[in-house]
């Protein structure tokens, strides 16, 4: 179906023609499909992701993508902002216009059974506008939303009718935010030194609407996040791990939340095993670039080198090198 593809921003066909395209295949999909299940073939929960691509792929839409297949889901995106940066730095960004922000969320939500949505950059507020529509028609069963406002160079990814908006509106629409340290201050408009003050803030944005938060205090002496479900605080202690030569960290603990989620952990377990996963992940991060390191999401695949005298596989017998030693 070439001719249905856009070029050079012309729409080459109208969208009408994929819809009847779809539905002349959906019925031949079906029978694929009901092939694969009795091959055991399962689908993965599917996971949307509605977020800012970053082209170094540290942070962003591409760091949930990874996140998802390290847990096993399949993950499916649409962007709200395009931040033209590398591991150094945003040096612009380009936020998508709101219809076709639009029209993406809902090419995937007519096609994909969504388990969970996870929300990072949202760019400004008719993006933002758009999110809360689409949240408000499907009814997810988890929402993860990680309330990014400035990137860790320092560049402003959200404007202040967006960020007005989050406060009044998009909060109430997650089952839980994921707040920093920083946006947690500028959400509150309190100040947080201590844990204690991380447990008032996470209340707070409780009573502002929110069901659950996490206020992820990474940059603290203490690296230390607090959890507060909407009646009990917990505090997820954890070594500290340098986060200031990293980025992408909080994109890629809110997918690995929304994951957990997804395979039907409470938010408890959830929170612990994102946390577990992302410190490890930032352990393991990757000299790319002249930056920030982007984190390896995919450290459990890791191929180990082969044990002395494995290297190769012998036709017969072992491999002299694995030989017990004659004495
Ligand atoms: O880490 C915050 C963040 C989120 N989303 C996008 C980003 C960044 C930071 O650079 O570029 C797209």
């Amino acid at each position: 179906m070439p001719d249905v593809f856009r070029c050079e921003g012309k729409k080459l066909a109208p969208a009408k023609r994929v819809r009847l395209f779809c539905s002349r295949n959906e019925a031949k999909n079906e029978a694929i499909m009901s092939h694969l299940h009795l091959q055991g073939i399962a689908a993965p929960p599917i996971l949307l992701t509605i977020a800012g691509f970053d082209p170094s792929c540290g942070a962003g839409i591409a760091a949930d993508l990874k996140t998802f297949a390290a847990h096993g889901c399949y993950g499916v995106a649409a962007i709200t902002s395009l931040a033209v940066q590398n591991t150094q730095g945003v040096e612009a960004v380009h936020n998508t216009p709101s219809a076709e922000l639009r029209e993406q969320l809902e090419v995937l939500a007519r096609d994909c059974e969504i388990a969970a949505v996870k929300i990072g950059m949202l760019g400004n507020r008719g993006n933002a506008v758009v999110v809360a529509e689409f949240l408000d028609a499907h009814k997810f069963a988890h929402v993860v939303h990680d309330p990014v406002m400035k990137s860790s160079s320092n560049s402003e990814l959200l404007d202040s009718g967006g960020l007005k908006f989050l406060s009044t509106e998009m909060l109430k629409r997650s089952s839980v935010i994921t707040p920093n340290v920083s946006e947690a201050e500028t959400l509150t408009g309190m100040t947080i030194k201590e844990v204690s003050d991380m447990e008032a803030a996470a209340r707070k944005i409780a009573e502002m609407g929110a069901r659950s938060v996490i206020v992820k205090g990474g940059h603290m002496e203490r690296a230390i996040d607090v959890l507060f479900d909407g009646n009990e605080i917990h505090q997820l202690g954890g070594d500290k791990v340098k986060i200031e030569h990293t980025h992408g960290t909080g994109c890629t603990f809110a997918s690995a939340v929304t994951a957990q989620l997804a395979a039907g952990r409470s938010l408890l377990e959830a929170t612990t095993l994102a946390k577990a996963y992302v410190m490890k992940a930032i352990e393991k991060a990757y000299p790319v670039g002249k930056g920030r390191l982007p984190l390896d999401h995919f450290y459990r695949m890791k191929i180990e080198p082969l044990a002395r005298g494995t290297h190769e596989v012998p036709q017969h017998g072992l491999h002299p090198a694995a030989e017990p030693a004659a004495h």
